[in-house]
């Protein structure tokens, strides 16, 4: 077979059942072989590139699977640039394939001709450049194992139309070629138990511990262990951005999330904390603020399966090296219940405090707040939800405010912060979980950012949700405006076109709410509408998100209003 038949297979021999993409002219022969492989892989035609690498996420995020995107050469290829960067911050898994220009013309400055290798090294896990046909079937193994193992990532494949059109024996023979690549995994190393036992020693003794979780134990599969864990020792548990999900919100032992949005909480219990277990995250500046005041009481110990992680940003008293489900399973049997009724209780007190000073006003405002919106959509149906957002206000209101129904419900470009991510990650994320209502919080500047990709939802028939808080200004960048720029608003209002307008051009149904008792009847006729839809909150301009720590200040700076 062709070298491109041959890459399609690979996605079959992989489980690929969706590719998010968009043809051009060096990724032609793939895209003809594809017109023969309709019945049996998905391809969802995006309308920018950009849209397919955060469909892909999207699609990632919320089954647990790699993402596959693909493009064209040059133009096609760059714009994959900004997802691949989001997909390196928050540890996606995504096998990106970009066509090239035939191997003898390479260095030629040929028709769209980009040098992609040289491009995403700094972004990527690894990319790799496919010269001849004969690679393809064990670089794409390699590149679907990188993708997924140890930290997950992004992993850049680019062809040469030279190895599309070439011919080779195809046999994909995953083993062999992840054996290539040498190393064989995470295997516990020599002492680890030693150091568990140490760490659960830690645990045992202490009167007021904080498990911190990420991302790590959602991708590694280690949600479960954490509760057992949590629920054995009696340890209150709260979560990063991207660790939404990793216990129940509902669980007793779960305290909310940290860092500069998050709950008073959990940023309080880090400041008072005797011993604080980090697992799977990397204490991003939007957790720790202003690390020289970060969680002064406590002995931290600090679990990730990347070693660059270590004492990059947080000092760390033990450091172990592990996958976060491994550890937590290691972890479970040396721990020991201990009564923590103080310790408790300085939660409850501090979630109480927010609710009355915070949350309560938002929640029973007489004009339309975001919280008001996300409450509303939490309330309404009853089959499982995934929530995606874009950035700013309205993704910081959904984490605060959203009920999870599972640790895959949640998709949210947290490391970069990628304005235009949320609705083709909704997008992927309808593709990989049809049964699912597939929820969008987005901003009126972040849906503009990829609003082309109404026509994407337009011709695959994805039933996404989108809900559009319309505060008619880039909100977030406004409240720093008004909080640390003396409220001079330099280029932050926007004028907006109609929304529906735009919409119903595309066949998508909406409805416009102005106030808040319209929310509940609105969010109905969203979630019960057979089709995709996008209801538009008219927001007022003023709303800011709180709590908040600014920029540069410890834990212990928590501003209210
Ligand atoms: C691609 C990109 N450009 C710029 C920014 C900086 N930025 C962060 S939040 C924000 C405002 C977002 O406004 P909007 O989408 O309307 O959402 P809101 O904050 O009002 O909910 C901006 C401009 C960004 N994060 N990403």
């Amino acid at each position: 077979m062709t070298g491109a038949e041959a890459l399609l297979n690979t996605f079959l021999d992989e489980g690929t059942d969706t590719i998010f993409g968009y043809p051009g002219g060096a990724i032609m022969p793939v895209y003809d072989k594809l017109y023969d492989y309709t019945e049996k892989l998905n391809h969802v035609l995006v309308r920018h590139e950009q849209a397919a690498v955060h469909a892909a996420e999207g699609y990632a995020r919320t089954t647990g699977k790699v993402g596959v995107c693909m493009a064209t050469a040059g133009p096609g290829a760059t714009n994959f640039v900004t997802g691949i960067a989001d997909a390196m911050m928050d540890s996606t898994p995504l096998v990106c394939v970009t066509a090239q220009v035939n191997a003898d013309k390479l260095g030629t400055n040929f028709f769209q001709e980009a040098d992609m290798i040289g491009i995403t090294i700094p972004i990527t896990k690894w990319s790799y450049q496919i010269a001849s046909a004969a690679e393809i079937p064990s670089v794409m193994a390699q590149a679907f194992h990188i993708a997924r193992s140890g930290r997950p990532g992004p992993v850049l494949v680019s062809i040469t139309r030279t190895a599309q059109v070439e011919e080779l024996d195809y046999s994909y023979n995953k083993e062999v070629a992840i054996a290539q690549l040498g190393g064989s995994g995470f295997e516990k190393p020599e002492g680890y138990e030693d150091k568990v036992f140490e760490i659960a020693q830690w645990l045992n003794n202490a009167k007021q511990p904080l498990i911190i979780a990420g991302h790590g134990v959602i991708l590694s599969g280690g949600c479960g262990k954490l509760k057992e864990c949590a629920d054995r020792a009696n340890i209150p548990v709260a979560v990063t951005l991207l660790g939404m999900g990793a216990i129940e919100q509902s669980d007793r032992n779960y305290v909310g999330m940290v860092g500069m949005h998050g709950n008073v909480a959990p940023n309080v219990m880090t400041q008072n904390a005797d011993v604080l277990l980090a697992i799977g995250m990397r204490f991003s500046d939007r957790v720790t603020g202003e690390v020289r005041g970060y969680a002064p009481k406590a002995k931290i110990v600090h679990v990730d399966i990347d070693l660059a992680e270590f004492d990059k940003n947080i000092k760390a008293d033990v450091a172990l090296q592990s996958d976060a489900g491994m550890f937590l399973e290691t972890l479970c049997n040396k721990l020991e219940y201990r009564e923590r009724n103080e310790w408790f209780a300085l939660h409850k007190e501090k979630s109480e405090m927010e609710f009355r000073n915070v949350m309560k006003p938002q929640l029973e405002s007489s004009s339309l707040t975001m919280a008001q919106v996300v409450d509303a959509v939490n309330r309404c149906g009853s089959r499982n939800k995934v929530y995606v957002t874009d950035v700013g206000q309205n993704q910081m209101f959904a984490a605060r405010y959203a009920r999870l129904d599972s640790n895959l419900g949640w998709a949210t470009s947290g490391g970069l912060g990628t304005m235009g991510y949320g609705l083709p990650a909704a997008i992927g994320a309808k593709a990989g979980n049809p049964e699912s209502d597939v929820v969008l919080f987005s901003g009126d500047g972040g849906l503009q950012m990829n609003i082309q990709e109404f026509g994407t939802i337009l011709q695959s028939g994805l039933q996404v949700k989108m809900v559009l808080m319309n505060n008619s200004y880039l909100g977030m960048v406004r409240q720093w405006q008004e909080l640390f720029y003396d409220r001079r608003y330099s280029f932050t209002h926007l004028a907006n076109p109609d929304f529906q307008m735009l919409a119903a051009s595309y066949g998508i149904s909406s409805v416009k709410v102005t106030a808040p008792e319209e929310l509940d009847a609105a969010v109905k006729q969203m979630m019960e509408h057979d089709g995709p839809f996008l209801l538009e909150a008219a927001m007022i301009e003023q709303e800011n998100v709180f709590p908040m720590i600014p920029a540069g200040k410890t834990l212990n700076d928590i501003i209210f209003e």
